[in-house]
């Protein structure tokens, strides 16, 4: 294969039309190249793809799910946005994954994924995401693909440094990228410094359903915490987080707080400090935060609004957390599979800064500062170095690596994904991105085992990859293949919401476990119909109940009287197929709300409050068979003074 590169390279050399290395050969240009290309992202039709990849939706709030190599779209699935396909988030058992200490906010900014691990190894359980702008992180679980719960996280604003995981999935990570008062009070913004802080939260996952406890926040000085990563293999037991407005500016930080030579990273020891938890170290403090379960046998979320914290000071828990100097407002902060390396992306500096796991070890033994914040350590930048990567690009943000010791980083402002030897520092390869990448993502990239075949680019901007949609254009990811020395780009696709990070797994981890229908006679929702002799509509005061079923090609009941204007009608609606892939819609007319979509075996509820009498019909949104059309019903609206006694047919004429 590479032969064939050089040799067309050098045809291509010979006639003039293609001038410069192949390392910078146009895109444009790729000509015979491309069927190549073609051949290595071609999933025959019925086959399957080798990895599923989940990229954030960023402002869209939800999770879409693509197949690598063919960059196809799979999900999307709801996760902090209401999404009328599904009905998540309209449905009153979907309602409460909503919840907020601010009400129910049915959007957010969903900017990291990140899959559940075991000894560093993905383990294809659970993938955790943030919420950036209500603070929140969510899990998915990965046998449904459906969100499962959602925690609020107090004293924190613009979640960003989140929501990584450890290697053993002990903690999901989140960190504040805005430091503000805690508690939150009123008091002046040119207030800020000293007085403005920052949480690292450590949120605990229980090992066997997953569950989420916010087990400490750690409150650190009022910097902006931007990205964290998990150390692993050796470093295990260590989390570090990069920061930025050191200077803790609070106003033109785009100035102001690009005024240090350095900022830090954030080196926190998670494992002594959950000692000293254990050991009844912290302070409970009073908080509120909502904490959101779906369960899946009544298919019913509920939310518990949490009262306390515990929050721990830093400078209480000796030799916990450092600092780490880093030049120029770093972005990523990246650990290497082994655990080695940390890798710091100033936005503003052209080299990346690779700090030696072991030199900051000796350096915190030797007790070698150079200074401190607030009490906490700051390390010696000499100290703990292990080197630097030259003039590797301009813009550095983040960094993934294979299985072959490589790391490569995106660089926004000179749009390139750069491939850097971790040991020697030595840049291997740059390929162009069209335009202006954020995150790469190798699929499992974030672990002590990556499978280094391919790597995904998320651009930020598109201009003319594709065919032009009016102002408005989607991103677009480039696929690149990493398995050979250099990396070849063989896919552009589009992508939904603003993606940032994403997280990719071999298909046959997830596959065999992804769950086909939910198993009726488990159904345990409150409002289930489990037969069709159970089907009814009762009346309490001006609520009305309609326990109603659905099955190819009809629902039961179908025609309903006796509704009134000023009711409020619940349809609590249970799917009896017991077959794969066949949901049922339902959508009544003039809700102020969207449709349903039941799967098999699954109750939802769906709320209408008629305003206007008349006969008005609902009917299955989802083609499910042949007869789909006739899959349809009625309700007569009569007056709020009206005697009509609720009946219904259940479809015997
Ligand atoms: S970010 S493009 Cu929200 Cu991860 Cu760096
Ligand atoms: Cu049921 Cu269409």
């Amino acid at each position: 294969m590479k032969n064939s590169i050089k040799v067309i390279t050098s045809l291509l050399l010979a006639t003039g039309l293609f001038s410069c290395n192949d390392n910078e050969q146009k895109e444009g240009d790729r000509g015979a190249l491309a069927s190549n290309a073609a051949e290595k992202v071609y999933v025959a039709p019925g086959e399957h793809d080798e990895f599923y990849a989940f990229l954030s939706g960023g402002y869209s709030g939800n999770l879409t799910v693509y197949g690598l190599p063919s960059g196809r779209m799979f999900k999307e699935i709801a996760v902090f946005s209401q999404f009328p396909t599904s009905g998540y988030g309209y449905s009153e058992e979907t309602k409460p994954m909503l919840n907020t200490s601010h009400g129910f906010i049915p959007w957010d900014d969903l900017h990291h994924p990140d899959i559940s691990q075991t000894n560093g190894k993905l383990d294809g359980r659970w993938i955790f995401v943030n919420g950036n702008n209500t603070p929140r992180i969510a899990k998915i679980d990965l046998k449904t693909f459906e969100t499962t719960e959602i925690i609020e996280v107090p004293n924190s604003a613009g979640n960003h440094s989140s929501s990584f995981v450890t290697e053993n999935t002990e903690y999901v990570v989140a960190g504040t990228r805005f430091s503000v008062p805690i508690p939150q009070e009123d008091i002046a913004i040119n207030e800020y410094k000293g007085k403005f802080k920052g949480t690292l939260s450590f949120i605990s996952v229980d090992p066997e359903e997953g569950h989420m406890d916010i087990k400490f926040q750690l409150i650190m000085p009022g910097f902006d915490y931007d990205l964290s990563h998990p150390g692993r293999g050796k470093s295990h037991g260590w989390f570090f987080f990069t920061t930025y407005n050191t200077e803790e500016a609070n106003t033109l930080l785009e100035v102001n707080a690009s005024q240090n030579d350095k900022d830090f990273i954030a080196a926190v020891n998670w494992k002594k400090i959950e000692e000293y938890v254990n050991n009844g170290g912290g302070k409970i403090m009073p908080a509120n935060y909502a904490h959101n379960m779906y369960d899946d046998k009544s298919h019913t979320a509920t939310s518990t609004m949490k009262k306390e914290v515990l929050v721990v000071d830093p400078r209480e828990v000796s030799e916990a957390v450092f600092f780490l100097p880093t030049p120029k407002s770093p972005h990523g902060v990246d650990v290497n599979p082994s655990g080695d390396y940390i890798i710091g992306n100033g936005k503003l500096s052209a080299d990346l800064t690779v700090h030696s796991f072991d030199r900051m070890i000796d350096a915190i033994e030797n007790k070698e500062y150079s200074g401190e914040a607030y009490g906490i350590p700051i390390l010696n930048f000499e100290d703990i170095l292990a080197g630097t990567v030259k003039q590797a690009g301009l813009g550095p943000l983040h960094t993934e690596f294979d299985d072959k010791g490589n790391a490569y980083t995106t660089f926004f402002i000179s749009s390139e994904l750069v491939k850097w030897n971790v040991e020697t520092r030595e840049v291997i390869d740059r390929q162009p991105n069209y335009y202006s990448v954020g995150h790469v993502m190798v699929p499992g990239g974030n672990s002590r085992e990556p499978f280094g075949k391919y790597a995904i680019a998320l651009n930020k901007i598109t201009k003319d990859r594709y065919l032009p949609t009016g102002p408005e254009l989607e991103h677009s990811a480039q696929l690149f293949d990493i398995s050979g020395e250099k990396m070849e780009l063989l896919l552009d696709f589009p992508t939904h919401g603003e993606p940032h990070y994403a997280a990719g797994i071999p298909a046959e981890i997830l596959e065999e476990n992804s769950q086909k229908i939910y198993k009726l006679a488990e159904n345990e929702n409150e409002y289930a119909t489990l037969t069709n002799g159970d089907a009814r509509v009762e009346r309490n005061g001006n609520e009305v109940h309609v326990y109603m079923t659905t099955i190819r090609s009809h629902f039961t009941p179908d025609n309903i009287e006796g509704i009134k204007v000023g009711d409020k009608v619940y349809f609590h609606i249970t799917n009896h197929e017991q077959d794969f892939d066949v949901p049922h819609g339902f959508a009544m007319i003039g809700a102020n709300n969207a449709e349903l979509l039941i799967m098999p075996g699954q109750t939802k509820t769906l709320v209408w409050e008629p305003k206007q009498v008349g006969v008005w019909p609902f009917y299955c949104t989802d083609f499910c068979s042949a007869l789909h059309q006739e899959m349809q019903g009625y309700v007569r609206v009569s007056p709020k003074n009206s005697n009509i006694e609720v009946s219904w047919s259940l479809g015997e004429d």
